[in-house]
């Protein structure tokens, strides 16, 4: 995303005196968010501004980036120089760097893939039947080898299966994840193997890699299938034995987990289907509930705000996926409370006629905070919201609104939701997620 915005005008003294709009340092508290973010003095230089922007917006890591144009400068005219955009190309992996991998890689006897969010456009299933490597995957790896897949465990790094396969691995082999603490909950990894990773920056703050490629995952994961022996290393039955094993252990860890939910993700598996995608926002319903309980048969098919964690995401990430794919089944997952910090978007989805089912998990309030404050012995304060009548709210705002007490009629309401000409908000009281 490239996003300009209009700021205080030239030489204006920034003093707080209330000009209309007026922050303090819009540029600055822009940049503590985004990976560039500029001011620009002057008309002439809005052209290279402009190519700073995009070679920052297509270098590296995906993020966005800011240009802030002074007020009175939208009214001017110059005479300028335009320069073409910059756009970086993938970033290509060293052949040293792959050479190292494939050596480690060659030989395994117990090797083990995480797929991370950065895994998505990587042929991350034939290097796993290359290798003979049962997949685990952090939440936005989820799907990067279909749940059906001999070889896929399942998605959430918490999983204490998961723990146990990497530390009975001898060689772990992480694509595009950071092995970040809001992926593993319980602290680091232990790895007593070789640690290969492949990823777009050099990050050894959560593991210290020993083989380290840094380069676009596809075009890594390409080479080193390119350099790898035809002959797994390990054969597939006794991959797939491994993965089996801890693929059982993983679900019934899931399936505990997630019990309060475990009709809401029932019929989520039934009717997202092998092509549907579940924009989730971070609540219990979709971290207990869908991570690890609703099958994803492909990449980038459960959209969930890992890391920032921010509340009100689901609404919006929905809505912008069903414009990219509008023939794709989508559905949010919100709980109450989050909903809120993003409700007034369904005037938006509304709007724009979108199929989209808006299920709001309704606990009555902040139901993890609730929890915490409970575990820790602390008073449970200011967790409690007065429920609106979510469907009424929905309708109000142009959406069709229905409450769902009876967990077996979900799946029926879903299905008419995902063909109506309109969004439909669910509310669905938590006790008939059950
Ligand atoms: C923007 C933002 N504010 C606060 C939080 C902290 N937080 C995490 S979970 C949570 C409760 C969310 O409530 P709800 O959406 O109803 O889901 P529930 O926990 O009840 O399943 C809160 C307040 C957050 N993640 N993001
Ligand atoms: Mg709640």
């Amino acid at each position: 995303v490239l996003l300009v915005s209009p700021g205080l005008p030239l030489g204006h003294p920034a003093a707080g005196n209330g000009y209309l709009h007026e922050v303090k340092n819009q540029t600055a508290a822009m940049d503590a968010i985004v990976a560039y973010s500029h001011r620009v003095g002057s008309v002439a230089e809005i052209p290279s501004a402009v190519a700073r922007a995009f070679a920052a917006m297509t270098s590296g890591r995906p993020r966005p980036v800011h240009l802030e144009i002074p007020l009175d400068l939208l009214d001017q005219a110059a005479a300028v120089e335009l320069v073409d955009p910059i756009v970086a190309g993938p970033r290509l992996p060293a052949e040293n760097e792959v050479a190292v991998a494939v050596a480690v890689l060659a030989a395994p006897a117990r090797p083990v893939i995480v797929a991370g969010g950065g895994s998505r456009d990587a042929e991350v299933q034939a290097l796993a039947e290359r290798l003979g490597a049962p997949v685990v995957t952090t939440a936005n790896g989820k799907g990067a080898v279909g749940a059906d897949h001999p070889l896929a465990v399942g998605a959430g790094l918490h999983q204490v299966a998961v723990s146990n396969l990497v530390r009975e691995a001898d060689v772990v082999l992480a694509i595009g994840t950071e092995l970040a603490p809001s992926d593993l909950w319980n602290g680091p990894l232990e790895i007593p193997g070789t640690l290969v990773r492949i990823d777009l920056e050099a990050v050894a703050a959560n593991a210290n890699p020993e083989v380290n490629v840094v380069a676009d995952a596809r075009l890594a994961v390409r080479a080193v299938l390119e350099q790898l022996p035809e002959q797994p290393p390990v054969p597939a039955r006794k991959a797939e034995g491994r993965a089996a094993a801890a693929r059982a252990a993983f679900a019934e860890q899931a399936q505990v987990e997630g019990a309060a939910y475990a009709g809401l993700t029932a019929a989520l598996t039934e009717v997202l289907g092998e092509d549907g995608i579940l924009a989730g926002d971070s609540t219990m319903a979709c971290y207990y509930g869908a991570l690890g309980n609703v099958p994803a048969h492909r990449p980038a098919t459960f959209l969930y705000p890992t890391g920032l964690g921010t509340l009100g995401y689901g609404l919006p990430a929905a809505i912008g996926a069903k414009l990219a794919r509008p023939d794709v089944p989508m559905i949010a997952l919100h709980g109450d409370g989050g909903v809120m910090f993003s409700i007034a978007e369904l005037a938006t989805a509304a709007q724009l006629g979108l199929a989209l089912p808006v299920i709001v998990v309704d606990n009555g309030g902040y139901g993890e905070i609730r929890h915490e404050m409970a575990e820790r012995g602390d008073p449970v304060h200011a967790v409690d919201l007065p429920s609106p009548d979510f469907a009424a709210l929905g309708r109000s705002l142009g959406c069709y609104g229905v409450r769902v007490d009876d967990p077996d009629r979900l799946t029926k309401t879903l299905t008419e939701a995902l063909a109506a000409d309109r969004p439909t908000v669910v509310h669905l009281p938590e006790e008939a997620a059950r």
